[in-house]
């Protein structure tokens, strides 16, 4: 495929919505044609089910039909929009991934991982993100960002402890796999992470070009 795959990934209130469309800029103004997404959803039926999956009424659900939930939606998105997306050469700009199930169903839920690495084979084969931004900050600070919202979805209801799980399995792959990890200090202000996330945008543009 001759595109390329960004995802952004983080905790609650990380700033992933506000910082998607500085990305996106940023990479237009490189002259790439961009599709943005993301997960759980990116098509109308994964919409639908990120609707159950984000139901705070579903409060019985398992971690096994949460995580099965996920790939299903997810298998859904590659088929519809991002392979097709990416054998066209666009760049795919996605709101979260498989990286985001590491961390929240295998960490949090606890998971096992290997099981979530046979799903992501079996569903993707071997597509990974060719760039993973990572928008890390303390759990505390995230919540209470997020927390000046609305009516907390079903991953919001969780606690503070869930979110610390969630916060140090990012971060644990970003250790493994720091050639496609950027790590983004977003408990700063929105000047100074908007200021790294052009630096290291502009660093990985200069390297693929
Ligand atoms: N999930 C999963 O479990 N497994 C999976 O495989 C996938 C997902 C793919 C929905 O995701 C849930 O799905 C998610 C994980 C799960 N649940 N949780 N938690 P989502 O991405 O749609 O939902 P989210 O994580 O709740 O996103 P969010 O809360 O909307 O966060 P955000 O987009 O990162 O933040 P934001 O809306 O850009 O910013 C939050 C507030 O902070 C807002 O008022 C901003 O103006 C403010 N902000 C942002 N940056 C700054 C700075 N630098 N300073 C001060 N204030 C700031």
């Amino acid at each position: 495929m001759s595109g390329k795959f960004i995802t952004v990934e983080g905790g609650e209130g990380a700033g992933k919505s506000t910082n998607l469309a500085l990305i996106k800029t940023l990479l237009e103004a490189a002259g790439k044609k961009v599709v943005m997404s993301r997960e759980p959803g990116g098509t109308p039926l994964g919409e639908t089910i990120r609707g159950v999956l984000l139901d705070a009424k579903q409060s019985r659900m398992s971690s096994d039909t949460e995580l099965l939930l996920m790939f299903a939606a997810r298998a859904q998105h590659l088929d519809e929009v991002i392979t097709p997306a990416l054998a066209a050469g666009h760049y795919l700009l996605c709101d979260r991934f498989t990286d985001a199930t590491y961390a929240y169903q295998g960490g949090g839920r606890g998971v096992s991982m290997a099981r979530i690495a046979e799903l992501e084979q079996f569903v993707q084969g071997d597509l990974r993100p060719d760039l993973t931004v990572l928008l890390d900050l303390p759990v505390a600070q995230g919540m209470q960002r997020a927390g000046e919202r609305s009516a907390p979805d079903r991953f919001e209801q969780e606690q503070h402890e869930f979110f610390e799980k969630v916060r140090a399995t990012y971060l644990e792959r970003a250790k493994q796999q720091p050639q496609r990890y950027r790590v983004i200090n977003a408990g700063l202000d929105l000047k100074a992470v908007q200021q790294q996330i052009r630096q290291q945008l502009a660093d990985y543009l200069g390297a693929v070009e």
